[in-house]
């Protein structure tokens, strides 16, 4: 029986090999250098696969992966139906913000009711914010570079994930508003969970034991 475990390249793939360690599991290669996107591991019954970060819950949902990693933001726009997410791994943090140009007085517009365009590829979760807050919102779904939107007049705002803050300084932007704390959580198929479980168990525990506080 193997054990498929789903990962997207860069952050969550580097931040993620340390918890993989700790349970015992090494990868063979390396996805920066490597183009396999199955690789394989110390472990015979234990591979990764390699997909777009977006595309986790997808493969986890349908069974094909029955383990993976995906930031809060990817699930919140999935929906997570399928999957069981019974750990926070802590690592990835960020955080998503409505951000706007430096000179854009975003507290007075919304003060005054007007309805803002916002570019964002978080769809889903900047609607439920702007409802939550009664403001109105034209929503544009871009896929990614959300920073330049306001810079060229395709939005007033955008909602994307911010870490060091650097890249809004680098486009003369500042965030506005919290909607939420990020980090990758484990995400794991419902029915492997039943039907692997003598193998997956043992990992979600080591998993555990090894997230940073
Ligand atoms: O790149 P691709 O389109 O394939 O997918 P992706 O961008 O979703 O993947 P990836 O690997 O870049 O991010 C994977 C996960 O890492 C995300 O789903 C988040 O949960 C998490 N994460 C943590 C981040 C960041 N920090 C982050 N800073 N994801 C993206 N960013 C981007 C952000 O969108 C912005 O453009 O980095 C920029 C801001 O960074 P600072 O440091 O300049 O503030
Ligand atoms: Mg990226």
């Amino acid at each position: 029986m193997t054990i498929t475990i789903a990962l997207s390249k860069g952050r969550i793939f580097e931040e993620t090999l340390p918890l993989l360690n700790a349970a015992g599991i090494t990868a063979l290669e390396d996805p920066e250098s490597s183009r396999k996107l199955i690789l394989t591991t110390n472990r015979a019954d234990v591979r990764l696969i390699i997909v777009r970060a977006s595309d986790v819950p997808t493969y986890v949902q349908y069974g094909a992966a029955d383990i993976g990693v995906a930031g809060k933001d990817v699930l919140d726009e999935h929906g997570g139906t399928g999957l069981y997410q019974p750990l926070d791994l802590n690592i990835a943090r960020c955080r998503m913000m409505v951000a706007v140009r430096d000179d854009f007085d975003y507290e007075s517009a919304v003060r005054q009711g007007a309805r803002l365009r916002v570019a964002t590829k978080y769809v889903q979760t900047a609607r439920a914010h702007f409802a939550a807050k009664g403001v109105h919102v034209d929503l544009i779904k871009l896929y990614g570079s959300m920073e330049l939107a306001p810079l060229v007049g395709l939005s007033d705002a955008i909602v994307d994930l911010v870490s060091s803050g650097n890249t809004l300084k680098a486009n003369h932007l500042k965030a506005v508003e919290h909607i939420a704390d990020i980090s990758s959580r484990l995400v794991v198929n419902q029915a492997a969970l039943k039907l692997k479980h003598d193998a997956i168990q043992p990992m979600l525990d080591a998993f555990a034991l090894a997230i940073k506080k």
